[in-house]
């Protein structure tokens, strides 16, 4: 079974729904859904993106003194229980001191994402440990007192937008390591006044990076799942209105905060609070009916569950590019990114199973591409068992994951559908496929149905992409014989 199919089987996500009473919510979305700038265009259009999660976790690598921490690489400041080493928290907090990553050069990383076919990187400029991988003027625990010095989230931005890269920040709103942080909604009058330091804390640091970095296309936030951020929605719609009206353009998806009834994502009537779904992490939708519209991104690891690097990957399920292709396929065939997460190690290098992916991939967009950029699901077309459809104008594109066994691929045409194939060529060396219309002569069916001829010859062991030019139809009622019974 298909990677990609597995991903959408659980119903973690709610679908769509329709609210069955409408409650009155002051502190709801900001923006409406499907805004038509250039820039959420632009979005719609990049099919793929680059994560990359970089912070002190790097240098650890999901160990320490041979103690392997079980969770998540970029979660290791939180181990604790008899497996942790002791005054573990302590430990981590001094790691910044020797972050020299010696081997880091964001031109490498940024061609490394082009040559792969990115579009977009969203990186972490502070995860949830606090430490700010630039040099913010708001704490100590930043880029500029390590060994390294030098401001990271810069050359990261230099460098993508160099190579016409569009550059995302992830931003945590938590901070494990900040007194003024609570992990909790503050009760006591001592409390609700360190977190109301936290939050102005948060909001300069976030003008900070606006104001640093201009190029940046959009914020992505984390950790606002957290009852102190929940609780602070009146703050939190302030600050997302103060940041749309001084930057207009900017991407915020819907992880950023909630309505004064704790419901995140979506409102309390079923509304959209942000300009895409950014729940879609390490799953994807079942069906194109579940995003109700909406514009949405994937985010994806490599190994099951990591983020940051994790120096050892045996024993770990290992996605392959043929699943990494299936993801993405899926993904952008119901109108959504696909993000693939990168993790440097603490060098700055990639891990070589990511340099691996990246370099397959690129070849496999090198060839395919154009089944990828800015396509839209293929509404007239139905699902189908060989893999996913993705459409641009009269271009059809189906990626083949599951081959007919006699080469023979049947695109089925509903009646309503008001175009049909007219020539087939294989993108992998744009030869012309025979295409020809199979009468099957069912006579209580409506559909239509084309047979595509693949290849004997072709060999492959990737997945691959049939491109078809449609036509409209012309006559009205495509059926040969409507035989009056
Ligand atoms: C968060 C982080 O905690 C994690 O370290 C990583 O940065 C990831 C991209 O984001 O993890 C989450 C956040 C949300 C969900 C799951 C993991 N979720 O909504 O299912």
């Amino acid at each position: 079974m298909l990677i990609s199919d597995l991903y959408a089987q659980k119903n973690y996500a709610r679908p769509k729904i329709t609210p069955s009473k409408i409650v009155e919510i002051k502190y709801g979305p900001l923006v409406r859904p499907h805004r038509s700038d250039k820039a959420m265009e632009d979005f719609r259009n990049y099919g793929l993106g680059q994560f990359i999660h970089w912070g002190l976790y790097a240098t650890v690598g999901n160990e320490w003194e041979g103690h392997i921490h079980r969770g998540a690489a970029e979660w290791i400041r939180s181990w604790g229980g008899p497996s942790a080493p002791k005054d573990w928290a302590k430990i981590y907090d001094n790691l910044y001191k020797k972050f020299d990553p010696k081997g880091f050069d964001a031109t490498k990383w940024a061609k490394q994402a082009k040559a792969m076919g990115a579009k977009y990187v969203i990186f972490t400029t502070k995860h949830h440990d606090g430490f700010a991988l630039w040099p913010t003027k708001f704490s100590d625990y930043n880029i500029s007192k390590s060994a390294y010095k030098k401001d990271i989230v810069k050359e990261v931005v230099d460098a993508y937008t160099a190579e016409g890269i569009d550059v995302f920040l992830y931003f945590s709103v938590m901070e494990w390591n900040n007194p003024n942080y609570m992990g909790g909604s503050p009760v006591k009058q001592e409390d609700k006044k360190k977190f109301g330091e936290f939050l102005e804390y948060t909001r300069n640091q976030i003008f900070e990076l606006l104001e640093n970095y201009p190029q940046v296309k959009g914020l992505w936030f984390d950790g606002t799942w957290d009852q102190s951020w929940v609780s602070a929605y009146q703050y939190t719609y302030q600050l997302e209105k103060d940041i749309r009206s001084k930057y207009p353009n900017l991407i915020i998806g819907s992880r950023f905060r909630n309505d004064e009834f704790g419901k995140r994502h979506f409102d309390s009537n079923e509304n959209l609070m942000g300009d895409y779904e950014q729940v879609w992490e390490r799953k994807l939708p079942k069906d194109v009916s579940w995003l109700g519209g909406n514009d949405w991104e994937a985010v994806m690891t490599i190994t099951p569950s990591d983020w940051g690097y994790t120096k050892n990957w045996d024993n770990k399920y290992i996605k392959t590019t043929n699943d990494i292709i299936g993801l993405m396929m899926k993904s952008v065939s119901m109108n959504g990114n696909f993000v693939l997460n990168f993790g440097p190690d603490g060098k700055g290098n990639m891990h070589a199973g990511e340099d691996k992916i990246a370099k397959e991939l690129g070849e496999w967009m090198d060839v395919n591409s154009e089944a990828v950029y800015g396509v839209r699901h293929a509404d007239d077309f139905p699902d189908n068992g060989y893999g996913y459809y993705t459409k641009k104008g009269y271009q059809l594109y189906l990626t083949i994951f599951n081959r007919p066994i006699d080469n023979i691929v049947r695109i089925v045409v509903p009646e309503e559908t008001k175009d049909v194939p007219a020539s087939v060529s294989l993108l992998l060396d744009r030869q012309t496929l025979p295409v020809k219309k199979a009468e099957i002569g069912y006579d209580v069916d409506t559909n239509s149905y084309y047979d595509i001829m693949l290849p004997e010859t072709l060999k492959t062991n990737l997945p691959f992409v049939i491109k078809i030019n449609l036509t409209a139809k012309t006559q009205k009622g495509e059926k040969s014989s409507k035989a009056n019974m």
